[in-house]
């Protein structure tokens, strides 16, 4: 198990559109272990494969205080149960430091592999239900800012830009 670096706006590996699971392995198995591992470190909700520069469609949700439920999705696919939008202030570990809020559809339903190949169908609503779209998001090259406006994207932009000439 590893920590792994998370990549972070404005860089261009996050636009990657990642890549289904063929079949699910040890190696995906592997992932997914370092996936919670960096995602816990980082002390985050939710990550997606693509934020650790690897492009396969697999990310990983934890919303509990304590790391007790784990949730995985392979190949995630979403449909929206009901039009009605929700408000949420969003963060994500690859634009650190920054929350904006962001609408999306409050009830969705998603079917993916779980960690043994397995297909499921849930129905998801809350906060869930919203990091599951934001992390699937991920997977097509889509981040959060990308809902904002120009002007607010920007300079986020100038300020982790110089954040990391600073760490340079
Ligand atoms: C995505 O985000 C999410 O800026 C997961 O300094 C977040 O885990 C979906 C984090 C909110 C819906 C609502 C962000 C940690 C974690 C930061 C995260 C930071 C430290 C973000
Ligand atoms: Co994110």
């Amino acid at each position: 198990m590893a920590v792994l670096d998370i990549l972070e706006f404005p860089d261009p590996r996050l636009r990657t559109r990642a890549e289904p699971v063929s079949e699910v392995s040890d190696a995906t198995r592997a992932l997914i272990d370092d996936l919670f591992e960096t995602m816990y470190a980082a002390r985050g909700i939710g990550l997606a494969a693509t934020q650790v520069d690897v492009h396969q469609r697999v990310l990983v949700i934890d919303l509990s205080e304590d790391h007790s439920e784990p949730q995985v999705f392979i190949n995630p696919e979403v449909t929206v149960l009901e039009p009605e939008l929700g408000e949420y202030d969003e963060g994500c570990l690859s634009v650190p430091g920054f929350y904006e809020t962001v609408q999306r559809p409050r009830r969705v339903r998603v079917t993916a592999l779980d960690r043994d190949g397995e297909t499921f169908t849930r129905e998801l609503d809350g906060l869930l239900a919203i990091c599951l779209q934001h992390e699937i998001d991920h997977l097509d090259g889509k981040l959060f800012v990308d809902y904002i406006s120009p002007l607010k994207r920007q300079r986020i932009r100038k300020k982790l830009e110089k954040e990391h000439r600073r760490r340079a």
